[in-house]
This record gives structure tokens, sequence and C-alpha cells, in this order.
């Protein structure tokens, strides 16, 4: 890149860098935005597991494709001055003349900043209010889904999850499995310390608490495995507490219950009944 005549510390020569950082700007933002937003996009985390996670997709798309162009004008301003004002070892490295405000560069800074954090804000809102895009809410959650949902209790210990599904019996199973396109309200709790249920491709992740009744919805959207993982460090065998959950379609959900109903029906007797919240009974831990 050659340098103009008039390209010195003069108002000239600085209009014409502008100029030129603002053109590669511009060529580069128009470039790279559409392909993050159509190429990269689709291959963000956490995928198209369920409707929340979707969701996700969609938010980290928005939030990348967002900041692009910032990411763009950064990397444009840091090659141009690495190139245009680079100083050659004859060059005198003392400081320039010092800068003083500029009110107009100020005002555009802090106008276009404020509404990009505000935009993203409200954006971030309004997707949180939608469906609870996977979180866990708490007892009583603000964003509710409307319809039937199947409620399935989580139950995070030391070491692994244990589900309890109370509208058939208060059964409760090592295996997580729920049946596709139904909303499902997991009510998230601890027996011990605080866990974290995080089931990845679902787009789901709430904390585990001792006493909390924590609900997250979710509505998987194909039949397919997904991982679950406790995303709390919770102590020695913390990086075991790992599983397996399965999306079925609803007569295959219809009989899995049937069959875990038959299965842990003598047992479940001796479990206490189905509550959103368990408290440790002292008398019946390990001495
Ligand atoms: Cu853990």
């Amino acid at each position: 890149m050659s340098t103009p005549a008039n390209a010195g510390q003069s108002s000239a020569g600085w209009t014409v860098h502008a100029k030129r950082v603002l053109i590669a700007w511009l060529v580069l933002s128009a470039i790279a935005t559409p392909l993050v937003w159509f190429v990269l996009g689709p291959h963000l985390p956490p995928g198209k597991g369920s409707v929340q996670a979707d969701g996700q997709v969609f938010d980290n798309t928005v939030l990348t494709a967002f900041v692009t162009p910032i990411i763009s004008l950064l990397l444009v301003f840091f090659v141009y001055a690495l190139i245009q004002f680079r100083a050659d070892s004859s060059t005198d490295l003392a400081d320039g003349p010092p800068m003083r405000n500029d009110s107009t560069v100020q005002t555009t800074w802090v106008a276009v900043t404020s509404v990009a954090v505000l935009f993203l804000a409200g954006f971030g809102t309004y997707e949180l209010l939608k469906d609870g895009s996977g979180g866990g809410q708490g007892p009583n959650p603000i964003a509710k889904v409307s319809g039937n949902n199947l409620q399935v209790q989580v139950i995070g210990q030391q070491w692994e999850f244990t589900y309890r599904y109370p509208t058939y019996g208060g059964v409760e199973t090592s295996q997580l499995v729920i049946p596709a396109g139904r909303e499902v309200a997991f009510h998230v709790t601890s027996l011990d310390v605080v866990h974290s249920f995080w089931a990845y491709q679902l787009g789901v992740k709430a904390d585990a608490n001792p006493g909390v009744d924590n609900v997250a919805y979710v509505k998987a959207k194909k039949v397919g495995t997904f991982d679950i993982r406790c995303a709390e460090l919770c102590g020695l065998w913390h990086g075991y507490m790992f599983d397996t959950g399965r999306v079925v379609s609803p007569s295959q959900f219809a009989s899995w219950i049937t069959a875990r109903r038959a299965q842990f029906g003598p047992v479940a007797k001796y479990l206490p009944p189905y509550s959103t919240t368990y408290s440790p009974d002292p008398q019946y831990r390990a001495g």
C-alpha cells in the first residue's frame, strides 16, 4: 500500500486513512457476516435436538453474526496500522503529538455502543422469556410453556442422577427416557450437595440444589440419545457423574414406562412419597 502525498498527520491525510479503513471494514463485514450466519451458524452448539436447543443455536448465531462486524473493524484497523504506520529502523520512535478529545468520535462511540448493548439486552430478555431457553428457573418459572407437559423429576446425589416420574406412580429409575414432541418439565433437585443437570443436546442446564425444586422445560424434536453430565464440581467422583438419556417415540415411551413400573413396583413402597424436594434424613446416613 503506497502512501499518498498528502497522507501525513494532516487532516487530509487522516481522511484518506479513515476512508481506506472504512471501505476495507465494509467489504470484510459484507463478506464475513453472511458466512457466519449461513455457514458457521448451523454448526454452532448445542445442535437442534430440542426446541430450546434450536433456540440456543439461533441465539448463538445472532450473537456471533452481530459481533462479526465489530471484530472485522478491529482486525482491519490492526492490520492497516501494522502496514501503514510501520516505523522503519531509521525513524525516531519518540511519542507523536498528543491527541485531544474529538466530540464527534466520542458521541458516535457512546451512541453506537449503547444501542448495541441495549439491543443485545432486549434480544436476550425476549429469548429467555419465550420458553425458558432450557435453563433452570427455580420453583416458580416465569417463562412457562403452555399445554400438558410431562413432569420428570431429576434427583442429583453423589455421584449419579436418578429420575422419578410422578404421573406414573412415582416410579424411580436410573435411566432418563422422554418422549419426542412433548413438552417435558424437569424438576431438578438434590439429596446432598449442589449438582448441575446438563443434558447437552437438549440444551438443558439446571442447578440441582438440596431443598430446591428447579424447573426447566424442554421439548425434544427427534428420537435419539443425548449426553447427561453433572456440570457442578460436587466431590471426588464428579468427573464420573455422566449418563446417556434417550428420546423415544410416544408409543415406545408408554411401553418403557409400563415396564419400569412393573419392574420397580415391588420396591416402590420403600421409597419416600413423591415430593418436589427431599431432606436427607440423618439416621440413614452412613455413620
Ligand atoms: Cu458433579
